[in-house]
């Protein structure tokens, strides 16, 4: 497997790079890994209605989330301690989305400051995700650095109250290696009291807010009363309630539920352009990729993040090819349908 071609490949090589404490944190979901198996098998149960005879002459996969132009719809999502899977850790993703032409999220629980993680990149956008911790001082330090460093957006994480328990990491005793900073320790201090009523304070650092983790058409609704600007449906890819539904599954309701109110992103099993095709067709403007971004980090570092953030954007230009689709916008509920 010296030549990698897919997310699938780099997936086993990033298993032969890693060592099993590192490997079981980044494979592992909740319980019985129902939701993270599920997430990646009901891509599959949605097939593809393409149109043919289409001139497609030209393809173009850019699009925008919240007004930043990105060059395909993907997007990399917030993922802790990624130092953990490759010594240059959120440095070098920095680098890999600025030379894709993405976006990043940077987690609250990263292995480098916000500050540090805009220098390796200067000028790409960037949002970062919130996790509110017991202690406020540390998630106030975390947003004001951030606000204070050009981020574009603050990605409160809520589907996270407390950590879901992944028994394959606890299996293997999973713990950060001695010499490795995280910026703050989600694995003790999260703050399970937080509720829509945080939201005004987000709000007042002046950014637009994104809610990652809503599954339902109830808090779609809430999220759209309570100003989000984006919504990610995301169920953390597996790593938290274990039962809950495939996001692909999740995202039609979500999206009638905010009814263009707001943007509709998704994230959680995606493994191939063909997956983004899927989620654009039931109303995601974008995904965001974790564990895949996370196989090429492991793999190569910057360049494997590139590579696989590039074989991802040519595989959504092939299938709007196929689709007949000249562009993610004219990807339509028409070109899906939903066969068990
Ligand atoms: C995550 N995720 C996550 N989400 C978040 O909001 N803050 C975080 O710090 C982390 N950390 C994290 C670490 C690891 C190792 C994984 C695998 C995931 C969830 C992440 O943002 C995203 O929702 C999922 O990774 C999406 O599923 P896929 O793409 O990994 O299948
Ligand atoms: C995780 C947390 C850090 O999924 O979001 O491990």
């Amino acid at each position: 497997l010296s030549d990698p071609f897919n997310v699938h490949d780099y997936e086993l090589l990033a298993r032969e790079r890693l060592d099993d404490n590192a490997w079981e944190y980044l494979r592992g979901g909740a319980g019985d890994e129902t939701t993270l198996r599920d997430n990646i098998a009901a891509f599959a149960r949605w097939k593809l209605r393409p149109r043919v005879l289409v001139a497609t002459d030209r393809i173009d996969t850019s699009t925008t989330v919240l007004g930043t132009p990105i060059a395909a719809p993907i997007v990399v999502a917030p993922l802790a301690t990624q130092k953990l899977f490759h010594p240059d850790g959120e440095a070098a993703t920095a680098r890999a989305a600025a030379a894709a032409g993405t976006l990043m999220v940077l987690s609250s629980s990263a292995t480098m400051r916000p500050a540090a993680v805009a220098e390796a990149a200067p000028g790409a956008p960037r949002w970062f995700q919130v996790y509110v911790f017991r202690d406020r001082a540390i998630t106030q330090a975390l947003i004001d650095e951030a606000c204070a460093n050009d981020y574009g957006a603050l990605v409160l994480t809520v589907d996270t109250p407390i950590l879901g328990r992944r028994e394959g990491a606890l299996r293997v005793g999973f713990h950060i290696p001695a010499g490795l900073e995280v910026a703050a320790d989600i694995f003790e201090g999260l703050d399970s009291s937080i509720g829509w009523g945080d939201l005004e304070w987000l709000a007042g650092h002046g950014l637009p807010v994104v809610l990652k983790g809503v599954v339902t058409a109830e808090d779609a609704q809430r999220a759209v009363e309570h100003g989000a600007a984006a919504v990610v449906v995301s169920n953390h890819g597996g790593r938290q309630l274990d039962g809950v539904s495939a996001t692909i599954d999740a995202l039609p309701q979500v999206v009638e539920a905010i009814d263009g109110r707001a943007e509709v992103l998704l994230d959680s099993g995606v493994r191939r352009g063909v997956d983004v095709l899927r989620a654009l067709a039931l109303g995601a403007r974008a995904v965001l990729v974790g564990r895949a971004m996370a196989f090429g980090l492991a793999v190569a570092g910057e360049p494997g993040v590139r590579a696989v953030l590039g074989l991802l954007r040519d595989e959504v230009e092939l299938g709007l090819r196929l689709l007949g689709c000249s562009s993610p916008a004219e990807v339509s509920r028409e070109h899906v349908e939903w066969r068990p």
